[in-house]
């Protein structure tokens, strides 16, 4: 079967990706689409309906990103009149941050995604540290990050936001638009390919869910925007909620996150500091830190006003951060290699029934 008739090529399923998946009998596939306390929402090609995952997946999982997230597909059982997620397909993709507050945990913010709209408002919101911060993210996720500048219509400094914007986003695609206005939105709709997911994050207000709406075509996610009828205040994005396009790509919504906090897997290098990575080459010495090195043309850079030192500054921090998360994290990744061949049984498990996909 291709994967454009499959029954969840809708929700975003690319048999590309799992080329030798078998299911246990009795099983079925379906996406997580809503995450909740109590449970999970799983979309199976017909219907959404509530799951609820088997202990394994609740507790095995001394790093948390290993939990059943928004994007991710799931083995699905019946026991009486529930439903069971069992397991779950590895993932292509997953965009995960350092948990609040906990020391070593991380989670998974969505997960099978092949695009991760970072949206800031060009408004107070506006704010060129969290964009590098957001990119620094976005290097260990497998996705690609596209820069999305809202509320283009209200910023009296565009030229000015745009230019600080294009200085930190690197290589990466920078959108400046009206989330409310289709017109605007059109290369973000030319930007999701059929079968592709992306997810929106950002802070709370930037209009991840002005601009879910707009390119749903229609009013669905509540937004921040005052509630006229009853005056009772804004809405604000509660739960991550994956939606099917009209166009055929999916789009992960989500609350703005109140952290962002690295897991020590991102790359510097991939995070949109090129002009940083441009200058480094010039220094002297190869390993220069660009601290109190002779020769170092990232300093010489900065004194001369060519670099800003609030850009290198964050340069120093992103990387200080990374450093220090990833030693936390040599322990969790010994167990993501226990985990990740758990995922390849699965695949592995042939000649028993084939279960419906
Ligand atoms: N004028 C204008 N207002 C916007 C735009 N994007 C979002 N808003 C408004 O900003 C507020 C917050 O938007 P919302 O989508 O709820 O933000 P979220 O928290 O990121 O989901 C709402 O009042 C929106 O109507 C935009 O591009 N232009
Ligand atoms: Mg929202
Ligand atoms: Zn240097």
């Amino acid at each position: 079967m291709s994967t454009a008739d499959h029954p969840l090529a809708a929700i975003g399923f690319r048999a590309e990706h799992w080329p030798d998946l078998a299911l246990p009998a009795g099983r079925r596939l379906g996406r997580i689409v809503e995450q909740h306390r109590s449970g999970y929402l799983v979309h199976d090609g017909e219907a959404v309906v509530a799951a609820k995952p088997v202990p394994k997946l609740r507790h095995r999982v001394e790093d948390a990103s290993h939990r059943p997230a928004v994007g991710d597909w799931a083995v699905l059982l019946r026991q009486g009149d529930e439903w069971l997620v069992e397991d779950l397909l590895p993932r292509f993709s997953a965009l995960t941050r350092g948990a609040a507050g906990e020391k070593r945990a991380r989670q998974a913010i969505a997960t099978n995604i092949d695009h991760i709209l970072i949206v800031c408002g060009l408004d107070r919101d506006f704010n060129p540290r969290r964009i590098e911060r957001y990119l620094a993210l976005a290097s260990a996720s497998g996705a690609k990050p596209t820069l999305v500048l809202t509320k283009l219509d209200k910023d009296p400094e565009l030229d000015s936001h745009l230019e600080q914007a294009r200085a930190v986003a690197g290589s990466t695609a920078v959108h400046a638009v009206n989330a409310k206005d289709p017109a605007s939105c059109a290369p973000l709709v030319a930007l999701l390919e059929s079968g592709q997911t992306a997810v929106l994050v950002g802070s709370s207000g930037a209009g991840k869910s002005t601009l879910t709406n707009t390119l749903l075509g229609g009013e669905i996610q509540a937004t921040g925007a005052l509630r006229e009828r009853d005056g009772r205040g804004r809405h604000t994005t509660v739960a991550r909620t994956l939606l099917p396009l009209p166009g055929g790509a999916c789009l992960i919504d989500t609350p703005g996150l109140r952290e962002i906090k690295l897991t020590g897997d991102e790359q510097l290098e991939e995070a949109g500091f090129d002009d940083i990575d441009a200058l480094a080459a010039e220094c002297r010495f190869r390993d220069c830190r660009h601290e109190k090195e002779p020769g170092c043309a990232v300093r010489t850079a900065l004194e001369s006003g060519k670099l800003d030192p609030a850009r290198l500054a964050s340069w120093h921090k992103l990387g200080r951060e990374i450093g220090q998360a990833g030693g936390e994290g040599l322990a969790r990744r010994a167990h993501k290699r226990e985990s990740d061949a758990g995922a390849r049984g699965l695949r592995k498990r042939r000649g028993e029934t084939q279960g419906r996909l």
